[in-house]
């Protein structure tokens, strides 16, 4: 029998790193001879798309409340579970995605107010046994996710990126609470966020190992580049 593949999920606020650190998660699964795949909702579900382009559309109008986008983010979702995520890990394949039903939590529910136990029963009858293996956050402060995001070059308007300082740090807030109760019942892995790049993603293969079940690294025997990448940072911040 083929054994399933692993699902893991990135989350953060606004500019945390999680599309770079899901490709880099990608990557490391695969040099470990495993198969693994990208996706962010609602990666090619056609109907998914339509719906998410419906949402973004109505937000920027401010023509929708938040209990009408949990509904609309859970039906784009439907489809993207049942089309990619349980396509791919029934055939073995690991998959790495960036956001899914924990932000519908975190921005619906902790920032605009969406009734949250709703939200977890929602997740138990959409994903039901396609839950994640774990859930990794990356945390970073507001400013910081700010900043980012206004020095980055997006190819999609995205009506949520606007939303305020007051709006991400409920958002945040949410996100710290829910990595502290492991929410929905799957294990979350706080990483920072606002390290250097090749430190975040050092932590992240932590993490990885642990969802594997594998041993964990010698930080003795980095290769090489996180070794310099390590040095220098330990030399800068102590
Ligand atoms: P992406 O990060 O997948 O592009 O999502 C776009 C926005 O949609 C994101 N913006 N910011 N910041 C957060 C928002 N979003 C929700 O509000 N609820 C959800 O369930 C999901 C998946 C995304």
């Amino acid at each position: 029998m083929i054994e399933r593949g692993k699902f893991i999920i990135f989350e953060g606020i606004l500019g945390a790193g999680k599309t770079t650190q899901a490709e880099l998660a990608r990557k490391h699964l695969i040099s470990l001879g495993r198969n693994a795949n990208y996706t962010r909702e609602p990666g090619g579900a056609t109907a998914g798309e339509v719906i998410r382009r419906l949402i973004f559309r109505l937000k920027k109008e401010k023509a929708i409340n938040a209990d009408h986008q949990v509904a609309l983010f859970f039906a784009s979702r439907d489809f993207w579970v049942r089309e990619f995520v349980a396509a791919n890990l029934g055939v073995g394949c690991d998959v790495v995605s960036d956001r899914s039903y924990p932000s519908t939590a975190a921005y619906q529910g902790y920032a605009e107010g969406a009734d949250l136990e709703s939200i977890e029963r929602m997740t138990e009858i959409i994903m039901e046994e396609y839950k994640p293996d774990g859930i990794i956050l990356l945390d970073i402060s507001i400013d910081e996710g700010i900043k980012r995001t206004s020095s980055a070059n997006k190819d999609e308007d995205d009506p949520y990126d606007k939303l305020g300082v007051e709006y991400f740090e409920k958002v945040a807030r949410g996100y710290r609470e829910m990595a502290k109760v492991n929410w929905s019942d799957v294990p979350w892995h706080v990483v920072n966020g606002e390290q250097p790049l090749s430190l975040v993603a050092h932590d992240v293969r932590g993490v990885l190992r642990e969802i594997l079940g594998l041993k964990k690294l010698d930080p003795n025997r980095l290769p090489p580049f996180e070794l310099s990448a390590l040095q220098s940072y330990t030399s800068r911040y102590g």
